[in-house]
């Protein structure tokens, strides 16, 4: 079975919002989600989480809690998705739309789920509402349609 190929996504929030971005190209395009990418060589997983914040977002986190860990398994992809979730309550600099992302600020209970990734509705409560972490395996039919779903509080890292 193949190695999980690693992503990071990094959700900023500011005590009642959180900033997500509506994906202007590739893979999720049209979808609003947290900033993020592929780890590449010889970069850490929470550098990658870093500099992809910096590149689609245009502003650095403070500080990155590591929360999650979500699999994702797919028919139509050969290779498993392994992707680290970070949050930020804090960071510098101005949100600024990049030639992948436009970054948008929304209520906690305004999150444009139906415009998400369908597994988003399930793990981001756990993520909003305090300091759990959370493990998560998600299979998807035909890239977007989720079909099963595991999804569990495990300690921090
Ligand atoms: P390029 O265009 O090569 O620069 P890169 O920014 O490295 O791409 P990208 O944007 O394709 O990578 O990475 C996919 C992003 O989507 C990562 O942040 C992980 C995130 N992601 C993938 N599947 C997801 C899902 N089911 N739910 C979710 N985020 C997902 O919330
Ligand atoms: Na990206
Ligand atoms: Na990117």
């Amino acid at each position: 079975c193949l190695q999980p190929k690693l992503f990071t996504l990094v959700l900023v929030t500011d005590g009642r919002r959180v900033l997500l971005g509506k994906k202007k190209r590739g893979f999720g395009e049209g979808y609003f989600n947290g900033f993020g990418g592929k780890v590449e060589a010889g970069e850490t997983i929470r550098d990658a989480a870093s500099r992809e914040l910096l590149e689609e977002a245009g502003i650095a986190a403070d500080s990155l809690t590591h929360r999650g860990t979500l699999t994702f398994l797919f028919d139509d992809r050969p290779q498993p998705w392994e992707v680290h979730v970070f949050h930020s309550d804090s960071y510098t600099g101005m949100p600024t739309e990049s030639e992948e992302m436009a970054p948008q600020w929304f209520d906690y209970d305004s999150i444009p789920y139906q415009q998400m990734w369908a597994d988003d509705v399930f793990w981001y409560p756990l993520l909003l509402k305090g300091s759990a972490c959370f493990r998560g395996t998600f299979h998807f039919v035909n890239t977007h349609t989720l079909v099963k779903r595991d999804l569990s509080e495990v300690p921090c890292l």
